[in-house]
């Protein structure tokens, strides 16, 4: 066996303190399946194997996130909830919206004429009840997109992969709308930094469960960053509104997107055709820069909210596949809820798309 170098890990602490604590599921209040505990499982699990390095992320400050989120999107996650907490909101609860900015009322709705404070504008901004903001968020979700930035520095640098332990994750945070527990667009943010640093075809590759509608809408008229997203078909999952294969961008955007949904109980070996068919894509588009990936678990059999049935075994197969693309990768955490399972599923599929990257 060649000797390797270590592969980076990009983490911190700030996350610790993003802790929404309670959603709904079915009516019935349950922990939030977006734990902290995810983060460091997966965390202590890599840096087991020796192989992996860890690493602290540097600051790069609000430009690059102001370069795909609007404005008062940012202010809203800056804001909320010190507004909140100043109207009276008991801290030791989460900030949830609850009265949502509909089609109906948007167009009829001057943005001037929002309410004043950020919490009780925050259904104008937020598409979804399971995204909960306590104090530590603002800090956490800067964090992750530090974490981003970070990796692909790095990936620049040199390094055939970088790992972005991000959380929160991002895919489902647009321009102007949080919502999926995700507030600030990692994924998109490093892409546009691609961009912004020369690059003329970025490719983003999406592995979560979920299709990342954030994503999606950041670069759906964009011709130079291409999405590719496999997910639980819409019909029947979550985000529901997005993610259809009818759905594959438009003006110089046009073709520039391809979903690729899979119905319930989809196994490895399907999951791998359709992931072909997903870098068969990203090769005849021509990337000239590093694969940007939305990396997620929660497509494994025994995820507490998904519908895929995918084995541990099955990541490294797909990291070697990644792998075949042969552009160095950085690798963004997105989802994944089966705590359980994340620490070997993360060691197999990191493992694999290591080994490839470094073979060729
Ligand atoms: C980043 C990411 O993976 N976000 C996912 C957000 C999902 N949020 C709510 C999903 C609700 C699905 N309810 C399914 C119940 C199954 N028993
Ligand atoms: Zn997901």
């Amino acid at each position: 066996m060649p000797e390797r170098s270590a592969t980076p890990i990009i983490a911190s602490d700030h996350h610790l303190a993003h802790d929404g604590l309670i959603e709904l599921a079915g009516g019935q209040p349950v922990r939030c399946y977006d734990s902290p505990e995810r983060a460091t499982v997966i965390r202590d699990a890599l840096l087991a194997i020796g192989d992996y390095s860890l690493e602290a992320p540097s600051e790069h400050g609000p430009d690059p996130i102001a370069a795909v989120h609007d404005l008062e999107l940012i202010d809203l996650v800056e804001h909320a909830w010190t507004d909140a907490v100043a109207d009276g909101h008991d801290p030791r609860y989460p900030l949830l919206p609850d009265t949502f900015l509909l089609r109906e009322y948007a167009r009829r709705m001057p943005l001037d004429q929002l309410p004043t404070g950020r919490h009780d504008r925050l259904g104008a901004y937020c598409f979804d009840t399971a995204t909960p903001i306590v104090a530590g968020t603002t800090a956490a979700a800067r964090a992750a997109v530090d974490i981003a930035l970070t990796a692909v520095d790095r990936v620049l640098a040199g390094e055939p992969l970088v790992y972005g332990l991000c959380r929160p994750p991002g895919h489902h945070a647009g321009r102007n709308l949080i919502g999926g527990y995700c507030f600030y667009n990692n994924a998109a943010i490093v892409a546009q930094s691609l961009v912004a640093r020369g690059a003329q075809r970025v490719a983003v590759l999406d592995v979560d469960f979920h299709h990342g509608n954030g994503t999606q809408q950041i670069f759906w008229e964009r011709g130079d960053v291409m999405y590719v997203s496999l997910h639980g078909d819409p019909r029947g999952s979550y985000p529901y509104y997005s993610g259809y294969a009818t759905e594959r961008g438009a003006e110089a955007g046009e073709g520039a997107t391809l979903n690729l949904p899979l119905p319930a109980g989809t196994d490895g070996d399907a999951y791998l055709g359709a992931l072909d068919e997903a870098l068969d894509a990203i090769r005849a588009f021509g990337a000239d820069a590093p694969l940007v990936l939305s990396l997620g678990f929660d497509t494994y059999h025994a995820d507490p909210i998904c519908n895929l049935a995918l084995q541990t075994d099955d990541y490294a197969r797909i990291g070697s596949r990644i792998a075949s693309l042969g552009i160095s990768v950085v690798a963004l955490q997105e989802g994944g809820y089966a705590v359980e399972a994340l620490g070997a599923n993360a060691v197999a599929f990191l493992g694999a798309l290591r080994e490839g990257l470094s073979d060729r």
